[in-house]
């Protein structure tokens, strides 16, 4: 059993539907553990480290957190590290996908990619994986399933949103799916 170190259901409800039972998993509110996890770092490698260390500490049991960003190439990788708390009136996903259209207002370079990093903790050691999906930025929302930026990401290879796909779209294309892919293979091989 591995503690799956997120207050967000959202990354829990992708995370079972990629895992399809093959590893257990709970969350935190599953474990019954109640804590804001800091995420004080300029990276989203010491940001998933410190989400993972800190729940590990508190249980001494195995687990892993993910740290995610969105990275736009003409906003110099913004808002990538900081892609949770954007806008001023932070965390409200509607801000922050305000805060990125109009900041991209006329622009015609709308590459960008989102980056997940698993922080694995398993027996004291750790160990991360990243997951890459590259894409383009919409002009506007669009599609209502998802969250966070899903509703202005197109995925390179769809000309959907990953608002206007089912979990299951999201995850033949998604960073998230493929960097647990990798956590899945390497508990798989020991
Ligand atoms: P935890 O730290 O508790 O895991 P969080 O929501 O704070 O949850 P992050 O620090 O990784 O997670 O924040 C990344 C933000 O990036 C998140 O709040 C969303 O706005 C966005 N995000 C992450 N994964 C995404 C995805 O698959 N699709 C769209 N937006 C995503």
């Amino acid at each position: 059993m591995l503690i799956f170190a997120t207050n967000n259901q959202n990354k829990v409800n992708e995370m079972n539907s990629i895992l399809n039972g093959l590893i257990e998993v709970k969350s935190l509110k599953e474990a019954g553990i109640e804590i804001e996890i800091p995420e004080p770092h300029n990276t989203l490698e010491e940001n998933a480290r410190e989400k993972s260390a800190t729940i590990f500490n508190i249980t001494n049991k195995n687990c892993f957190s993910e740290d995610t960003g969105l990275e736009i190439d003409a906003l110099n990788g913004e808002p990538g590290v900081k892609s949770a708390r954007y806008a001023e009136d932070e965390s409200a996903y509607k801000n922050n996908i305000e805060k990125v259209l109009n900041k991209m207002d006329g622009f015609q370079n709308r590459s960008a990619q989102f980056k997940t990093i698993i922080s694995l903790i398993l027996e004291e050691k750790e160990y991360q994986f990243e997951g890459i999906c590259k894409g383009q930025i919409t002009a506007s929302e669009i599609g209502t399933n998802g969250f966070g930026y899903d509703a202005i990401f197109i995925p390179e290879g769809s000309d959907k949103t990953f608002a206007e796909m089912s979990l299951d779209e999201k995850n033949k294309f998604s960073h998230r799916k493929k960097a647990v892919t990798q956590l899945i293979t390497f508990l798989m091989n020991i």
